[in-house]
């Protein structure tokens, strides 16, 4: 039976892309490609399931062309250019394991299709904003990061939350950058790694997540500058210290462990007032929390002496 709740819809896509379907079976058939180490091209990715759109969450602006948002990228483990999507294909995205260890009843270790076949996958369409001055607005595919807590089972001692993304040095050129300190880990509160915004996307567009964008699994906080949702996950440890993180390591004055958006608080460089919208290149106000505080903006009563936005 299906129960229709105010704010979602029919699933998005109830039939599997026929291109998605004819490639997977081109790929099963060649054998070739499923030796150890190929990379499986985004086109060959085995298609998502069929699944529900969340729409409590209104973005409110138009939806970034797909083309922008998975060629135009950070991902620092393949270089520092913008353009690292064709470098970032020689990323094999299976076998992938999602290790999930540290202040949890035992820990644990998870297939990624196991993982989304255990958990329920939604679409939702959220803006990011990244700390640079550009922004994107893009439907995930994936999971709200509460659900596989509930699974795992954080211990009371577990304050923070660690996402480790995967460490490749044949296939990241990146990592060579050795005064970077890698593995690429950036970390929240328990708190907000419960909070319903926090989300695991495995897709955009409908589409498995590809390599550029942080297949196949990664990490969403929409009211955190982008650094902080940190991509191609193989590693969440739940700990009692706050861990130590890759950006606040390289410039803690700059880039620090909360990162929360506010136009008020410019970067030591520049103004954060206004960002640019990858696609149309029109310059739009920028909103407190990435205008999500109606969600997020209790979490830090209690913390008002942090550096909540830097
Ligand atoms: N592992 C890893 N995750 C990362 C980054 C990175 O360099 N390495 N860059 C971050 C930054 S600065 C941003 S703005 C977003 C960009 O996500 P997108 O390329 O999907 O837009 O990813 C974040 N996650
Ligand atoms: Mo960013």
């Amino acid at each position: 039976m299906i129960i229709r709740r105010p704010g979602w819809n029919a699933p998005a896509r109830e039939i599997t892309p026929e291109a998605l379907v004819l490639n997977r079976r081109a790929l099963l058939g060649a054998g070739a490609a499923l030796l150890p180490g190929a990379a499986l091209a985004q086109s060959a990715l085995p298609p998502l399931a069929p699944h529900a759109r969340n729409e409590r969450f209104p973005a409110g602006r138009e939806l970034t062309p797909e083309r922008e948002a998975t060629t135009y990228n950070n991902f620092y483990e393949f270089g520092t250019s913008k353009a690292i999507w064709r470098e970032a294909q020689r990323m094999p995205l299976r076998p992938w394991r999602l290790k999930v260890d540290g202040l949890i009843g035992a820990p644990r270790e998870f297939d990624v299709d196991d993982l989304l076949r255990m958990m329920p996958v939604e679409e939702r369409t959220y803006r990011l904003r990244c700390v640079e001055g550009w922004a994107m607005t893009v439907p995930w595919s994936g999971f709200q990061l509460s659900e596989l807590l509930k699974v795992v089972e954080p211990r009371a001692n577990a304050r923070f939350v660690a996402f480790e993304t995967a460490n490749m040095p044949g296939v990241m050129p990146g990592l060579r950058q050795s005064w970077y300190p890698w593995p690429h880990v950036e970390a929240c509160t328990i708190e907000e790694a419960a909070n319903e915004l926090t989300f695991m996307p495995v897709g955009m567009y409908g589409k498995s997540l590809g390599q550029s964008n942080g297949g196949p699994l990664r990490v969403v906080f929409p009211w955190k500058y982008g650094f902080k949702s940190g991509k191609s996950v193989v590693r969440i440890t739940l700990t009692a210290e706050r861990p130590r993180t890759f950006w606040p390591t390289i410039q803690a004055s700059e880039y620090g462990f909360w990162a929360n958006v506010n136009p008020e608080v410019p970067h030591p460089r520049w103004s954060q007032a206004t960002e640019r919208l990858l696609g149309s290149g029109e310059r739009v106000p920028t909103r407190i929390f990435n205008g999500y505080g109606e969600w997020v903006g209790g979490l830090y009563g209690s913390l008002q002496r942090e550096r909540l936005w830097a």
